[in-house]
């Protein structure tokens, strides 16, 4: 078998998609890579390699030297980074992907290219998105998020590559923290209910996002990539959801394993913005049909589960 490379595996879903695709393929099979250096997490039990994204030559050496066939292309900047540091996105973000793709080409390897909710934009149908509709994005990482989903499917019509994608909407984890997403208020919001039993979210009570638990995340991105290629109709950027939740509703789950905790709301207008020209729900049902895709965590087993693995994590009883 080829190996696989995850870029960004540092990031909350590479600290978890490595160990899990390592399980299943094997720790010499799958090459971590980032930017920093790993600690001694699980990232550490296999190889890892330095690889920048923007420069090309980093990830030509070590597909060579690796004999890669699939790459799990992770890294780069999410919505609020972006939305900060627009030139670095552009550069990170689009820069990042389109070498990714071109050693891909060169090295005949499988791309899956994690796009999110992020490519749609405030004139796409706000409820249950369909999966082919209207994207205006106003972001620059939505805008960096929609020309990955172009580049992705011109590389597979034009040169024949084997690209993949998902949407993904926020991310639930308790590995490894996000950093600077728009949705990171529902990761947060558990360190701080175990931590204080309070929290002061930067998004509006109301703020209705659709999100899922790690666990499913790291499946679907799997389940895509090992799916039969003749039953994929779309190949990049399939919808993929699991729970749909305002803060409001998620505190109040929160609050049936810690009655005492309060949430109180502190709007951060960048990020409210940006939340709000997010879908509040997504339409999955391409890639249900097309490869099978069921998620398993539901906002209950989600909050039971983070919060026993926190509890731990945090050595808090
Ligand atoms: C973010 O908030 O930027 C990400 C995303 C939904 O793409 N979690």
């Amino acid at each position: 078998m080829r190996r696989i490379l995850v870029t960004g595996a540092l990031g909350q879903i590479g600290s978890e998609l490595v160990p899990a695709l390592r399980e299943r393929y094997g720790a010499d099979q799958v090459i971590a890579s980032d930017i920093r250096m790993p600690a001694q997490t699980g990232s550490s039990d296999g190889p890892f390699e330095y690889v920048d994204c923007t420069v090309k030559r980093t990830i030509d050496e070590v597909l060579r030297r690796y004999d890669v066939g699939t790459i799990y292309h992770l890294a780069s900047l999410l919505s609020a980074t972006a939305e900060e540091k627009p030139h670095a996105a552009w550069d990170i973000n689009m820069g990042g992907l389109y070498r990714v793709l071109e050693v891909a080409r060169e090295s005949r390897s499988a791309v899956f290219f994690p796009s999110s909710i992020g490519a749609f934009g405030p004139n796409t149908p706000k409820d249950r998105t369909p999966q082919d509709t209207l994207q205006r994005p106003t972001t620059m990482y939505g805008v960096t998020k929609v020309a990955g989903e172009l580049l992705c499917d011109y590389y597979h019509r034009r040169f024949g590559l084997d690209t993949r994608g998902l949407r993904y909407p926020g991310i639930i984890s308790y590995v490894a923290p996000p950093g600077g997403g728009t949705t990171d208020y529902a990761v947060e919001i558990f360190y701080e209910a175990i931590r204080n039993r309070r929290y002061t979210c930067f998004l509006g009570p109301d703020t209705c996002l659709d999100m899922m638990y790690m666990p499913d995340a790291v499946k679907a991105a799997i389940d895509l990539m090992t799916a039969d290629p003749r039953q994929l109709l779309h190949r990049n950027a399939f919808n993929v959801t699991a729970v749909n939740f305002t803060p409001e509703q998620l505190a109040a789950e929160i609050r049936k394993h810690i009655p005492e905790f309060t949430i109180e709301y502190e709007v951060d207008p960048v990020r409210q913005a940006i939340a709000d020209s997010w879908p509040n729900s997504l339409d999955d049902g391409a890639a249900r049909e097309q490869w099978g895709w069921q998620p398993e965590y539901d906002l209950e087993s989600l909050t039971q589960d983070m919060l026993a693995n926190l509890r731990k994590k945090l050595r808090v009883g």
